[in-house]
């Protein structure tokens, strides 16, 4: 390159120069970096093939079939939908809506909920974008599709090496039409813990300019200071704010009376003041009966003037049952998952609520058959990722008793087995369960879901009960998400901490009882983005800066994969996995009309230093790759 920008520069090329213009012009040595996309892609292949997908077992790539699309004219014309009402409308204006409408309107999760719940939330923008031009025309009458936030963000940086922000904005591109929910944590945004302000902010401006119109937003507390600043920012973007109420506990069940059906009408009361469009019933577990929906909708439908959105999951196997009464009650949209996509831990299936409801009053507006179309598509991509489903096989009644969200099930799972109880989970359910009532009964949702299964696999692992905790406490060191839990640093349960424990996990840290954003520095986002800038020699852009300021580690560990690897979010699946067979040939499109063709040729035998040889053909060329065999 050095040669080439010396015969290319004007100087050399009208022949003024002499050979100190070499030393004076330092662009001569700027040198264009190489970007050779296909190495890279070939070196995650390789090494994917040789040493399996961080957390599932090495094994031979599956026979994968194609997955199945819908049959249907792409150059058909999208049709008009509720994106479009906010975008007319305005926020207030899509509320009239809504509450105009007499039949009962649908959100979509299988992009988001439904794959957190029963996939550990791995499924790759890939298999979105080959569905979602038919999303677009096939579900076209649907209030939204929720498909950002929760544990989606993280995940997509952390396992799946892909920019969450970009799934984002391509979605947008391809289904323009429906509004597009996402689910924020409050205070905890996307993340673990409470973040300052100016992040939640920001990152909230981020996500509407990026796509999002709906933002649920919820506590894991239920503490409702903590969801104030995000309903503030929200309605500031003109998008619409849904607070949630979290479910949990038994409203038909007067031993379990701190949450009472007045419990919840408080806070539908207090979330209205504070400025929500829409009412959110967030049963992230699937605790609420038939009955307890059918009564909960109908009090709040008289408390509160808003919509009401109800969330639920299957686990129990109730979950059609209990839409229906919510329906029944009034409800005005529900979540729902495509068939396949559905039951479990995910949510109620959206072709048997359609069955279900036929020929009662509320019957659902869909085209079942579209809907069955689309659910052969996500069968087939289920089974590519069949290494992270749960396992569960029949409906769990036990959910009403250790009451663990849906989001949670599969991947505290993955968690138990990483430190080796893979075979002792169901003790850990159990204790899932005391970990609650030790905590006072508190609402379990992500964050606090966290904390109660980090203390659950903390205590099955070392072999401690509840006794013991008393009796031995204070010679523990609880983990820390258990400690910044009693500290306040996620919020003030309702109730109160239980005090002789706080002290137990405590020991001699101070709580604190005030929001932990009113406490924490702001970001400097600047900063932030001059040190990465610096650090990797790349541009960096608002969302990357958001991306560190919420995840630093995970985000750096992404770019450090995107340098070794390039963009690997464009490889199919089956191959991002398991790599390839021997002899077995693929097609990459690396960007549009840019195709690679990749063949595996031969494993070499492992050298000395641990290596072996993988000798490719990228179009037709020979390539040869060392890789560390970690095997
Ligand atoms: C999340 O916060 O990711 C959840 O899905 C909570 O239910
Ligand atoms: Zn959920």
């Amino acid at each position: 390159p050095f040669l080439e920008n010396v015969v290319l520069h004007e100087k050399f090329i009208t022949g003024d120069f002499d050979t100190s213009f070499i030393d004076t012009t330092p662009e001569l040595f700027e040198f264009p970096i190489r970007k050779d996309r296909g190495t890279k892609l070939l070196n995650y292949i390789g090494n994917i093939t040789l040493n399996g997908f961080p957390g599932i077992e090495k094994r031979k790539k599956p026979i994968l079939v194609q997955p199945t699309k819908p049959k249907l004219d792409l150059k058909s014309e999208i049709p008009v939908g509720t994106k479009q009402i906010l975008d007319s409308k305005g926020a207030d204006g899509l509320v009239q809506w809504i509450k105009e409408q007499q039949d009962v309107l649908l959100t979509d999760t299988t992009f988001r909920d439904a794959h957190q719940s029963l996939l550990a939330t791995r499924v790759r923008s890939q298999d979105m974008y080959q569905i979602a031009d038919y999303n677009a025309r096939m579900m076209h009458n649907f209030f939204s599709f929720e498909l950002w936030g929760g544990a989606t963000f993280d995940v997509a940086y952390r396992f799946l090496k892909e920019d969450p922000w970009a799934r984002l904005e391509t979605l947008r591109e391809k289904m323009p039409n429906v509004l597009f929910q996402m689910l924020l944590r409050g205070a905890n945004a996307v993340g673990y813990k409470n973040y300052p302000d100016n992040l939640i902010r920001e990152f909230i401006r981020e996500s509407a300019n990026s796509g999002v119109d709906v933002f649920r937003i919820f506590d894991s507390l239920n503490w409702i200071k903590g969801m104030e600043v995000a309903i503030d920012e929200v309605r500031n973007t003109g998008k619409v704010a849904e607070a949630a109420v979290c479910y949990t506990g038994d409203i038909l069940d007067d031993s379990r009376a701190k949450y009472s059906v007045q419990y919840y009408k408080n806070m539908a009361k207090e979330l209205e003041a504070a400025g929500a469009h829409i009412l959110a019933i967030k049963d992230m577990a699937g605790l609420l009966k038939p009955e307890a929906a059918y009564r909960l909708i109908s009090e709040l439908k008289e408390t509160t003037n808003l919509p009401i959105h109800l969330h639920t999951h299957d686990t129990s196997g109730n979950g059609v049952y209990t839409y229906a009464k919510a329906i029944e009650a009034g409800v005005d949209i529900i979540d729902t998952a495509l068939g396949s996509m559905s039951g479990f831990t995910s949510q109620p299936s959206i072709n048997s609520l359609y069955y279900a409801m036929k020929g009662s009053k509320r019957e659902l507006k869909v085209d079942i058959d579209a809907l069955e179309q689309l659910s052969y598509y996500w069968e087939d991509v289920r089974s590519f990722y069949s290494d992270f489903e749960s396992g569960m096989k029949s409906p769990h009644s036990e959910i009403y008793v250790h009451e663990m969200p849906g989001g949670q099930y599969s991947n505290l799972q993955q968690q138990a087995r990483a430190v080796g109880l893979g075979d002792r989970f169901d003790e850990v359910k159990k204790m899932y369960s005391t970990v609650n009532l030790m905590f006072g009964d508190i609402v379990k949702v992500t964050p606090s879901s966290k904390v109660v299964g980090d203390m659950a696999l903390f205590m099955v692992q070392n072999d401690l009960n509840e006794d013991n905790i008393f009796t031995r406490g204070l010679t523990i060191d609880f983990p820390d998400s258990v400690v910044e839990f009693f500290q306040g640093y996620i919020g003030q349960v309702h109730g109160g901490f239980p005090k002789e424990l706080q002290e137990i996990v405590l020991k001699d840290k101070e709580a604190i009882t005030v929001r932990p954003g009113e406490l924490l520095e702001p970001v400097d986002f600047e900063k932030i983005e001059s040190m990465l800038a610096t650090k990797y020699n790349r541009t960096i852009t608002k969302q990357d800066v958001l991306a560190y300021a919420l995840y630093p580690k995970v985000f750096e560990e992404y770019i450090a994969a995107t340098d070794a690897f390039g963009d690997i979010s464009v490889l199919d699946t089956p191959t991002f996995l398991y790599g390839l067979k021997l002899g077995e040939e693929i097609e990459v499109e690396i960007e549009k009309g840019k195709t690679l063709i990749i063949k595996l040729i031969e494993i070499g035998e492992p050298q000395h230093d641990g290596t072996r040889t993988l000798y490719f053909e990228l179009n037709g060329q020979s390539r040869e790759l060392v890789i560390q065999d970690l095997t």
